[in-house]
């Protein structure tokens, strides 16, 4: 039985160009449903629009190795890649769903609705939902999107009043008009911001940051090498990168944001608040941050000045003692409000290195996108074990009790980082003049510091390229080494000993599971000769 079917008005034929444009409708009535859903989330919560919240599902249960190609492909943005990618395939459903309507009216309203379910039900079942509210932003756009399409769709079927067609100028009219409205609708929403993140914009902009009782010691003044082409020794915060799964960035709000501490060996259960944690004695460090999925030659590494206060006497007043005093948790696990997890040695938390709760980020609050407004910092462990942004809980466990989040998806459990050196100019494949070129890059191993560079040309000798004064051994160094540069193709390549004496191996491995090594070359051209 077909709705819009009744016995005074035959239903019409539709011909090439109604099935057209009820594929057209079948887009706008997407498009007017995830505009109605945007708006609805920002109501509710940004993060628990449909776009994001499957795509967030979609994160989540991608094959290690197929996130790893993205990360690669398209570094940074991957995020934008995947949302895309998303509406794309939206796009192609929804010029199918339109012309199931156009046989069977209120089948693709319901296919429309069947849509809207499963977004409801990927928000709801976020690990950073904690209200079925979240379910609303899907239903609502849904709901709006299968009365429009059953509205579009009629017009084609039924015919213009006194005459044979369809009411084509009608279905224009309605597709016209509600894709308009959405789109103002969403976008004057957009520049007005999301009540939900006013707040908690409002929070940071009144953050006072503590002056550090222990203050970062001075970077010497040999540790900046002035090297054009060679990146800042501190990085500034907008160009620190940034690696995370959160498709929209987590707003917290300061004043409502609170650390809690459990766990096995946890002798009384504690909470925080930020005003708590600020109270306590203040350390400012500099500390040296890098991406277990960084390359050979990658730019995923950056140096900040991060003050804090450190996490050790805050788990000793908990009661927790790391495995080498007979504690029973070996494993600390970090929580973020978005449900990423996060597990770092608790031997290494309290081993005496500068493992911080840290609120500052280069002499301002953290920035959102860094995890405002506390992070973890452990000098010396990759990022994805040590470096919780938007922290919202610490649970003291095993390594044996308990998988963090990217552990069942290949990676390794423990990763302290491997020493690396990068070239950064010349750059690769660089055209230079002969004459003396400055070869220079920064190498790191945090915590264990460095303690000499060697530069190569093709397959000469190693010679030690000049070190940069050491800030602390948590930070990067810089080096340079100055290259008599002769006619030709050259290769340069690259390679650093750590504190402990260990030179980086030749042989290059991947990312996974727990960080790329081997040496970084870049090939350039000598002109002239
Ligand atoms: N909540 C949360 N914290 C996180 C991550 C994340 O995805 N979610 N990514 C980790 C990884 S893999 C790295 S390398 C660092 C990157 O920190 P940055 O973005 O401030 O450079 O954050 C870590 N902390
Ligand atoms: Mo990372």
């Amino acid at each position: 039985m077909n709705a819009t079917r009744t016995a005074s008005e035959p239903r019409l034929e539709p011909t090439r160009t109604d099935r057209l444009l009820a594929a057209l409708g079948g887009v706008v009535s997407a498009y007017v449903s995830l505009a109605v859903a945007d708006l609805a989330s920002f109501w509710v919560r940004p993060e628990a629009g449909p776009v994001v919240a499957v795509g967030g599902t979609v994160v989540d249960r991608t094959p290690a190795a197929l996130k790893e190609w993205a990360i690669r492909s398209f570094g940074e943005n991957d995020k934008t890649v995947l949302q895309l990618g998303i509406l794309l395939l939206l796009t192609v459903l929804a010029l199918g769903v339109g012309l199931l309507a156009l046989g069977h009216p209120l089948l693709g309203s319901a296919a429309v609705a069947a849509f809207g379910v499963l977004g409801a039900v990927a928000a709801v079942t976020r690990p950073d939902s904690d209200s079925a509210l979240d379910a609303v932003p899907s239903l609502v756009g849904a709901a709006a999107g299968a009365l429009l399409l059953y509205v579009l769709i009629s017009r084609l079927l039924t015919p213009r009043p006194g005459t044979a067609n369809p009411d084509r100028r009608g279905f224009l009219i309605v597709a016209a008009s509600t894709g308009l409205a959405a789109t103002a609708a969403a976008a004057i929403a957009r520049a007005a911001g999301s009540p939900v993140q006013e707040n908690a914009a409002s929070s940071r902009a009144a953050l006072v940051l503590p002056r550090p009782d222990s203050p970062a010691p001075g970077v010497p003044v040999g540790a900046r090498l002035d090297v054009p082409g060679l990146g800042p020794f501190v990085t500034p915060n907008r160009d620190f990168y940034r690696v995370d799964t959160a498709l929209v960035v987590p707003k917290v709000n300061a004043d409502d944001w609170r650390l809690r501490i459990h766990g096995s060996g946890v002798r009384e259960e504690r909470t925080l608040t930020l005003r708590q944690l600020m109270a306590r004695p203040t350390v400012e460090r500099d500390i040296t941050l890098c991406c277990v999925s960084n390359e050979v030659g990658g730019t995923l590494v950056g140096n900040a000045r991060w003050l804090g206060v450190p996490l050790a006497p805050l788990l000793r007043e908990a009661g927790v003692r790391p495995p080498s005093e007979g504690g029973p948790a070996d494993q600390l696990v970090a929580r973020s409000v978005d449900g990423m997890t996060i597990g770092t040695p608790v031997e290494a938390v309290m081993d005496g290195r500068d493992a911080l709760l840290a609120f500052g980020m280069n002499g301002e609050p953290l920035p959102f996108t860094h995890g405002f407004p506390v992070r973890m910092v452990v000098p010396g462990l990759y990022g994805y074990v040590s470096a919780c942004k938007w922290i919202e809980s610490i649970e003291l466990t095993t390594f044996d009790a308990y998988d963090a989040y990217w552990v069942p998806r290949g990676w390794a459990a423990q990763a302290p980082v491997k020493t690396q050196s990068r070239i950064d100019t010349p750059r690769p494949s660089a055209r230079t003049a002969a004459g003396t070129v400055m070869v220079a890059g920064v190498a790191w191993a945090q915590h264990r510091g460095i303690r000499r560079v060697e530069v190569r040309i093709d397959d000469g000798p190693w010679q030690d390229a000049r070190l940069a004064a050491q800030d602390t051994t948590d930070t990067w160094r810089q080096w340079v080494h100055p290259w008599a540069a002769t006619p030709g193709h050259h290769t340069l390549t690259v390679r650093a000993t750590d504190g402990t004496g260990t030179t980086q191996p030749e042989h290059r491995t991947g990312t996974m599971p727990d960080g790329a090594q081997g040496w970084h070359s870049v090939e350039v051209t000598v002109k002239g000769g």
